[in-house]
């Protein structure tokens, strides 16, 4: 497949892109959720149950069925961003980043000199992308993308010297470690009226600094208010949820069947 537009260019031109979110480390599950419809799919090993291997086997098959490809790394796993970098990743999210030095690293990670350290490798990357290795190298500084994610009062008292990364392309904000953060642990409230503040703070911010806001939305009314706010990476839609409740609903409308008695 050769990628005409890639993610990076998207969000750059201000179209909002939504991305589905997947914790099951079943490859088809991912799949499924390009499949239905979704331009993007992020692929979580933080919260979510992927491991290496199954983002391995998630990313091309997402590729294949036309989304673009992103990754949440584990806290601090910067080893990680590269690798799944080189298997394919357009877009890497990195938990929790607290300071100007938790983003230089994990930004540099996945960039290749001079703007990082990231090693060299990317067979499967290119390959997907339609790459020749000398193709990738040139474009893949500016299309794969290093998002930092904003989810603390500590990360927002470090926002500017955060924002001033020069290899840093955007933050995405996490509502709901953000709540859980400025209560100092009093509530978790993702969609709380001093959250919703925050988060378009944030994204004002970004903006002015000339970076990309992302943010995960836990409702489509939330989608919209984060659209309007001036985030373009939206998620919306979690793999976990989506079973739940459907699997709910398929039940209620055989509620009460009985058979001849
Ligand atoms: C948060 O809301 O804290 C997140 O990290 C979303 O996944
Ligand atoms: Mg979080």
């Amino acid at each position: 497949m050769n990628e005409k537009t890639t993610l990076a260019d998207k969000l750059r031109s201000g179209k909002p892109a939504i991305t589905g979110w997947s914790f099951v480390a079943a490859p088809l599950v991912p799949e499924l959720m390009a499949r239905s419809g979704y331009e993007a799919v992020t692929v979580d090993l933080q919260h979510g149950m992927h491991d290496f291997a199954s983002a391995c086997e998630s990313l091309p098959l997402i590729a294949l069925a036309g989304a673009h490809r992103i990754v949440r790394i584990p806290v601090g796993d910067n080893a990680m961003a590269g690798r799944l970098a080189d298997m394919g990743a357009e877009c890497l999210i990195a938990p929790m980043i607290n300071s100007r030095r938790e983003a230089e690293d994990f930004a540099r990670s996945v960039k290749y000199p001079p703007q990082g350290d990231r090693s060299w490798g990317p067979f499967r990357a290119a390959m997907l992308s339609g790459q020749t290795s000398e193709q990738y190298l040139k474009a893949a500084n500016a299309q794969t993308l290093a998002m930092a994610m904003i989810e603390t009062q500590d990360a927002i008292d470090a926002l500017d010297e955060i924002l001033a990364v020069p290899e840093l392309d955007g933050v995405f904000v996490g509502p709901s470690d953000l709540s859980l953060s400025l209560s100092k642990g009093g509530a978790l409230d993702p969609n709380g009226e001093g959250t919703a503040n925050a988060c378009g703070e944030i994204a004002q911010r970004a903006i002015a600094a000339g970076k990309l806001a992302g943010i995960f939305c836990l409702s489509a009314d939330k989608a919209d208010e984060a659209v309007r706010q001036g985030f373009r990476l939206i998620n919306y839609g979690l793999d976990t949820i989506f079973l739940d409740h459907a699997a709910r609903a398929a039940l209620k409308e055989v509620e009460g069947l009985s058979g001849p008695d």
